[in-house]
């Protein structure tokens, strides 16, 4: 990065926020893809719009005490980020996984930022979660941590203010609980919150949406390069939401995939993953990965999760969490053949890996936009509970497919314009930022 003005907000980013390295991370990448930007918008400089925005709006960090089966109190850490509410309500998911804390909340919920603003409906970014870990916790705990969490949260947020959603480790299940509270508590049927269950204003296809998202993305990326999914072997990590969904839609649109992850380990299967297995297994019976040998002998399971990346596949879909394919990792896919790495999870390749698969012209979709899906569609399940009405699966699919679309072709060009073709990278940063700061500049100083 040669910009002064740049270089001197990320210092300030780093001074403000050290220990936040995943945050600092999140804000260098999209600074350092400004550049062009600000050269031709001064007027954006001018407005401090960039000095802004790497701070959030808001941040709420709370006490959340809860009683677990043998009766004694445990105490978790809560965190909302309402980061940017310049087009819209803030919205983004809540993560419930050990590793939260400050820093992860507030890079995603800078990334959620930009990812809203792509999918074309109103809607501002936000993020939060907690370090409850609900692997191994009880219906039970699980309920009484979610009712805890929504007793504080549920006076700072609203349908027309933040709406939350579900990230890592908060499903259906966790949605439902939290829901409930926040309508016992506020005396309000809204849709305050999107995920919901689909007996009680939940959107049809909202389960589906990151990962078919996904690869309606990359479907698009990969016909705009005269490529299709047809025929391809995919790696895909994680068996949570959004890869079951990705690994659904992919094998649907003619591709093969032949592995899957946890946070213990992968397996490969060469005849082509059993998904209504993986689904039983994750969805239904909430056990590890490594089960699924058990019924499919022709697989492979292997200890540990970096060894994924070393299979060699055409399409690479990192779907589990930040920073799982680092430069070693990306260096495995470009030597084993990959030519495609589409982002299901959020930031999930290193700077050093991003770099790896630009210098080997790999089609890289950035998360930012590949993963858009999934906050897009909890944006049609708002415009479907303030109508008050429901769509049908097809008509929120066809939404969903429209709008990535739109977002890549939004990547697309954004990265002609500014001159680095065909760094969807940068395409999708620029374009993401320009309507957010337009609309913040707007608004004056606040
Ligand atoms: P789930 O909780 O459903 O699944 C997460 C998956 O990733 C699990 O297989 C989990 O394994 C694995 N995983 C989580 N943390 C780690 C870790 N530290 N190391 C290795 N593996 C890990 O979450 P989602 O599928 O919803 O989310 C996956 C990614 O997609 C996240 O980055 C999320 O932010 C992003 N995302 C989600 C959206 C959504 O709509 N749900 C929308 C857009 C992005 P294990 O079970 O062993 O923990
Ligand atoms: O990272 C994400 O975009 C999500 N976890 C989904 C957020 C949402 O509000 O649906």
């Amino acid at each position: 990065m040669k910009n002064e003005y740049l270089i001197g907000v990320l210092e300030t980013v780093k001074k403000r926020n050290a220990g936040e390295p995943e945050f600092i991370q999140a804000v260098t990448e999209v600074l350092e893809t400004l550049e062009p930007v600000v050269e031709k918008r001064p007027d954006l400089v001018e407005a401090g719009v960039i000095d802004r925005l790497v701070e959030p709006e808001r941040q709420i960090i709370f006490r959340v005490p809860w009683v677990d089966d043998n009766g004694k109190t445990q105490v978790n850490r809560g965190f909302r980020v309402q980061y940017n509410s310049a087009i819209g309500p803030y919205k983004g998911g809540i993560r419930l996984h050990p590793s939260v804390y400050i820093g992860i909340i507030k890079f995603l919920g800078f990334e959620q930022v930009f990812k809203n603003s792509l999918t074309t409906l109103p809607m501002g970014g936000g993020k939060g979660g907690s370090d409850f870990d609900p692997k191994g916790k009880s219906d039970g705990e699980v309920m009484r941590f979610c009712q805890s969490f929504m007793t504080e949260l549920y006076r700072h947020i609203g349908a027309d203010c933040d709406v939350p959603a579900g990230d890592i480790g908060t499903g259906a299940r966790e949605i439902g609980y939290m829901f409930g509270q926040y309508k016992r508590l506020q005396n309000e049927f809204t849709g305050v919150l999107t995920g919901k269950g689909l007996t009680y204003g939940g959107s049809l296809a909202r389960k589906e949406a990151t990962g078919f998202g996904l690869c309606y993305f990359t479907d698009e990326m990969l016909k705009a390069n005269g490529e299709s999914f047809n025929g391809k072997t995919v790696v895909v990590s994680g068996s949570g939401n959004v890869a079951i969904y990705a690994t659904q839609k992919a094998t649907e649109l003619g591709a093969k995939v032949v592995a899957m992850s946890d946070s213990n380990g992968y397996i490969y299967d060469k005849n082509g993953i059993d998904l209504a297995c993986v689904k039983q297994l994750k969805e239904v019976e909430r056990k590890r990965i490594k089960e699924y040998v058990t019924t499919h002998p022709d697989a492979v399971y292997t200890e540990g999760c970096s060894g994924i990346w070393t299979i060699p596949c055409d399409i690479a879909l990192p779907c589990a969490t930040q920073n799982e394919i680092d430069k070693a990792s990306a260096e495995a896919l470009v030597k084993n053949g990959c030519k495609v790495v589409s982002e299901g999870a959020n930031m999930p390749s290193t700077p050093e890996a991003i770099e790896v698969y630009l210098s080997n012209g790999i089609l890289y979709g950035p998360a930012k936009a590949a993963n858009a899906g999934g906050v897009a569609t909890s944006g049609l399940e708002m415009s479907q509970n303030s109508e008050r009405l429901s769509w049908t699966f097809e008509e929120v699919d066809a939404k969903l497919k429209g709008i990535m679309k739109s977002i890549f072709a939004a990547c697309d060009s954004a990265a002609k314009e500014y001159s680095t073709e065909g760094n969807y990278m940068a395409g999708a940063n620029i374009a993401g930022f320009l309507k957010v700061a337009e609309a913040m500049k707007a608004q004056g100083c606040v």
